[in-house]
């Protein structure tokens, strides 16, 4: 394609030199040119296509980055790196040193907040807004949220704060009926009614009559009045909560966009404009198949994403397995899933059990209370969530799971370092966080059997339990007819040598497996952070003279820690290397390069354990038969 504006526009201020007549072919290059970087590169899709005309007119409306425009989740923003001085280097997105997989205050500018965990855009915006006003700055704030984003608590909690405040702040609210899979609840559904209303139909057919539907712009400035209009216009939600509503209005007409923020920009308050777009917009493989372009990976643009003849299964896959075969003999089982029905495999269990399964929207801390109020009723509730997402509801796990002690199991996915989506999806702090909580049984699997073991066991288990788990392949699904329960808090030798014992906890069981063979030490599969299998440390710490525990979590706080807590309240000294996550956010990268960097590669844990052999004059470990001769 022959990129006649997007090739001169660098920044925002370039656009702005534009004439607002030509913006409709900016956005027509700049759907190009996503289409073609990200099929080059994989990355979010759908969402950044359906905003590019928003992307536009906002930089053109507002003098960015003085005016602060807040993404929410931020994987929407592709189009706004483009034109914000990252043209170049968005193929390098989501990579080992390219762009940051999201918005970045580290990274740009524009980028205004730093995002990856949803619905965090409009207490940000209004965070800010309240500065601008306390430091006389007049810029404008914007958040820019999707109804997917509009289904978490905090974003309630935003605009129950907003509508009662006199900030001049703007919520965009970008409605395309989709979160990863198709949106659900009840504001979901409020605004399919907007959406599919007399009013919004009569625009699309091209009348753009819609600002006559409510009183002129300047004529609503105060919230009495839009108290008023909120009684017969759609969005009366919003407006009886003190927040003037305006549209719904087409997100894909550029034109139409900048003349309605430019109108806005007149009206004080809080104000919410709901744009109707469509996700994967001006892509037909995406606009059929959103679920499957909401993140994709290299394409022939010309093609689409081509179904894989060989799947590859993962962890998720395992959980999904164990989940549809128990499920079938136990009517009180649900699989509760915060918006992840497809992340989180659960695909399957909808189809199977669709009555059990529930999708609560993105509402991880609901998703946690639920199933606590399932399980007081004698339920066996399963909460499915991402080791990253547990995080927003930790005073749930706490204060209304393991403090009652009730029988929920947490199925932990995307444990550890999980790879591309950077830092702010990193799962390293679940054993950190988990393992100070009372009550709360913690288990890390090595391998796929093991997995659904566990599975089983915390199931069995009438208390609350993690399994956590990673983002790593498995070569195939274990095919078990029965799971075995394991006893709790027993440790499993796999390896017995001398001098030196690996301590495993999960997947990584693997890397130590090969060393301590190739050096004749000990190799224990740990299985259990909590409880610890306390008498098998004891046991080889007596005849060891370094313990070296390994995991794929924080090193502060994590399993190492867990064991060097036993160590010091039993007076027992002994020299201990632990491999964990630094105390740095693990960059975005695939998982390998991400453990490589924290020193968890085979390479690099066998140096290490060579170079502290060494320095401490413990042991002299050149190579394999030196050991296996003493
Ligand atoms: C707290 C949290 N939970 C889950 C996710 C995973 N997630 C990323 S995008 C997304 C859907 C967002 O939907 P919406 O806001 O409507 O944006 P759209 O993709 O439809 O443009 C979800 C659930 C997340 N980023 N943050």
């Amino acid at each position: 394609m022959n990129y006649k504006f997007l090739d001169k526009i660098n920044y925002p201020s370039d656009l702005r030199t534009l004439s607002i007549n030509d913006l409709e072919k900016v956005s027509e290059e700049l759907r190009y040119y996503l289409i073609e970087t990200v099929s080059q590169c994989g990355g979010h899709f759908g969402a950044s296509l359906g905003s590019v005309e928003l992307t536009i007119a906002l930089h053109y409306s507002y003098d960015t980055p003085y005016d602060k425009i807040v993404w929410d989740v931020g994987h929407q923003c592709y189009g706004h790196k483009v034109i914000t001085g990252r043209k170049n280097e968005l193929v390098t997105i989501r990579q080992k040193d390219g762009l940051h997989p999201f918005p970045s205050r580290k990274e740009n500018e524009y980028d205004t907040f730093s995002v990856g965990h949803s619905s965090t855009s409009i207490s940000a915006a209004l965070g800010m807004s309240l500065a601008g006003k306390n430091s006389n700055k007049n810029f404008y704030t914007v958040a820019v949220i999707g109804d997917g984003g509009l289904s978490a608590g905090m974003a309630y909690e935003a605009l129950n704060h907003m509508g009662s405040s006199d900030q001049d702040i703007l919520v965009i609210l970008n409605d395309n009926e989709m979160s990863i899979s198709p949106n659900v609840g009840a504001m979901n559904n409020y605004l399919t009614k907007i959406l599919s209303s007399k009013i919004y139909s009569t625009v699309k057919e091209g009348s753009k009559n819609i600002l006559k539907q409510v009183p002129p712009f300047d004529k609503v400035a105060n919230k009495t009045e839009g108290h008023i209009k909120g009684l017969f216009a759609p969005g009366m939600l919003f407006e009886e909560m003190g927040i003037n509503y305006f549209g719904p209005i087409d997100g894909h007409d550029t034109k139409f966009l900048v003349k309605t923020l430019k109108n806005l920009k007149k009206i004080k308050g809080p104000k919410l404009l709901h744009v109707a777009t469509k996700k994967g917009k001006g892509y037909l493989p995406a606009e059929s198949d959103p679920v499957k372009y909401h993140a994709v990976p290299k394409f022939n643009k010309d093609e689409g994403v081509l179904k894989g003849n060989n799947k590859k299964y993962i962890y998720s896959d395992v959980f999904d397995d164990w989940l549809c075969k128990i499920a079938e003999n136990d009517k009180r089982v649900f699989a509760i899933t915060p918006a992840m029905r497809e992340g989180s495999s659960l695909v399957n269990f909808s189809k199977s059990f669709p009555e059990r399964y529930i999708d609560v929207g993105i509402a991880e801390q609901h998703a946690v209370t639920l199933a606590a109020g399932l399980a007081c009723e004698n339920q066996k509730p399963i909460v499915c969530i991402y080791s990253t997402f547990l995080q927003r509801a930790y005073d749930q796990l706490i204060h209304d799971v393991a403090l009652q002690d009730l029988d929920v199991l947490f199925a932990v996915d995307r444990s550890g370092f999980s790879g591309n989506d950077g830092e702010t999806h990193t799962g390293v702090f679940d054993l950190s966080f988990s393992r100070c909580i009372p009550n709360l049984i913690i288990m890390t699997p090595s391998c796929p059997e093991i997995c659904q073991d566990m599975l089983h066991t915390g199931y069995l288990y009438p208390g609350p339990a993690i399994v956590r788990y990673p983002k790593e392949s498995v070569k195939e699904l274990p095919n078990k007819k029965e799971f075995q329960k394991i006893e709790i808090g027993k440790a499993k030798e796999i390896i017995k040598g001398k001098n030196i014992v690996f301590l495993c906890f999960g997947t990584l069981l693997d890397k130590a497996k090969i060393i301590a063979e190739k050096y004749n030490c000990s190799c224990i599969d740990m299985r259990f952070v909590k409880p610890l299998d306390e008498q098998l440390i004891k046991k080889y710490a007596k005849v060891n003279s370094l313990i070296v525990s390994i995991e794929d979590n924080m090193l502060a706080g994590g399993a190492g820690s867990a064991v060097l807590e036993f160590l010091s309240k039993e007076g027992i000294k002994i020299d201990f290397l632990s491999f964990g996550s630094k105390d740095k956010f693990p960059q975005h990268a695939s998982r390998d390069e991400q453990l490589i960097n924290s020193n968890i590669s085979e390479e690099n844990i066998e140096k290490l354990v060579k170079e502290y052999m060494k320095n401490n004059n413990l042991l002299s470990i050149s190579d394999s038969s030196n050991i296996k001769n003493n």
